[in-house]
């Protein structure tokens, strides 16, 4: 039977990287097979794009930062997430297309539907069975990622706070237009509170 896919999006410092964890350790404990993964990367290939794109020292157009995102999920699909799904295994990926969408379709101004074309031949109808939006407001998100990180930003992080409000508004878009896709969770509040409501979700629409 083919395992169920979920991912998580939401902005920097939102907790994905800290759900996407809990979130594997309970579906493992509840007897799943399951793998979790990250964007961009979660292959050698995906990885070493991951290094162009976030390292910071390339000028890139938005249309090549879009393809290579396209690019490092095309091999992170095929090579990774289409056969574990086709296995039977679930798979728990931290960002997926909606960031590409937000990031460099909607706050980037590429546009949504030029992006949502580059990424048609690399997704093909894989798509997640349930996304987890983790909101948070803009400036919670910062101190987060700045207090685990310091001065250690990625090109994304770097941007200024509306680029950052455009993109928290272009996930709110996104969960509005495809709320059967779509669990939007509370993520101003404590860790294990978040936990429980995406457990929850996951129990609702995934059982
Ligand atoms: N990007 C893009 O532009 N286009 C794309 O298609 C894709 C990505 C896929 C990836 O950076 C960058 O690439 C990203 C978007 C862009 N840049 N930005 N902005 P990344 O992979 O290095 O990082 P990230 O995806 O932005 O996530 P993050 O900054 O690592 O944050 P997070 O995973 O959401 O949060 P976390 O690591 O789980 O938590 C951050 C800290 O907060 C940590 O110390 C936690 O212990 C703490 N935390 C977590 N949850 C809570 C709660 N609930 N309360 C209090 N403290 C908490």
């Amino acid at each position: 039977m083919q395992g169920k896919f979920i991912t998580l999006e939401g902005g920097e410092g939102a907790g994905k990287s800290t759900q996407a964890r809990l979130l594997t350790s309970w579906l493992h404990d509840r007897g799943l097979n399951v793998v979790e993964t990250r964007e961009p990367g979660g292959t050698p290939g995906a990885d070493a794009i991951r290094e162009l794109l976030l390292g910071g020292n390339v000028p890139l157009t938005a249309t090549a930062e879009a393809h290579l995102f396209a690019a490092a999920r095309a091999d992170h699909v095929e090579t990774l997430i289409r056969p574990a799904l086709a296995a039977g295994r679930w798979v728990v990926c931290d960002r997926f297309i909606d960031s590409t969408l937000a990031y460099q379709g909607a706050a980037g101004k590429l546009g949504v539907d030029v992006v949502r074309t580059i990424n048609e031949t690399a997704i093909g109808d894989t798509m997640p069975d349930l996304t987890i939006l983790l909101r948070t407001d803009v400036d919670t998100g910062t101190r987060r990622a700045l207090a685990r990180d310091g001065d250690e930003t990625d090109r994304f992080s770097m941007r200024d706070v509306e680029f950052h409000k455009m993109v928290a508004k272009a996930f709110d878009s996104f969960a509005a237009d495809d709320p059967d896709r779509f669990a939007v969770v509370d993520a101003e509040q404590g860790i294990e509170t978040v936990a429980k409501a995406i457990r929850t979700a996951v129990e609702t629409r995934l059982s």
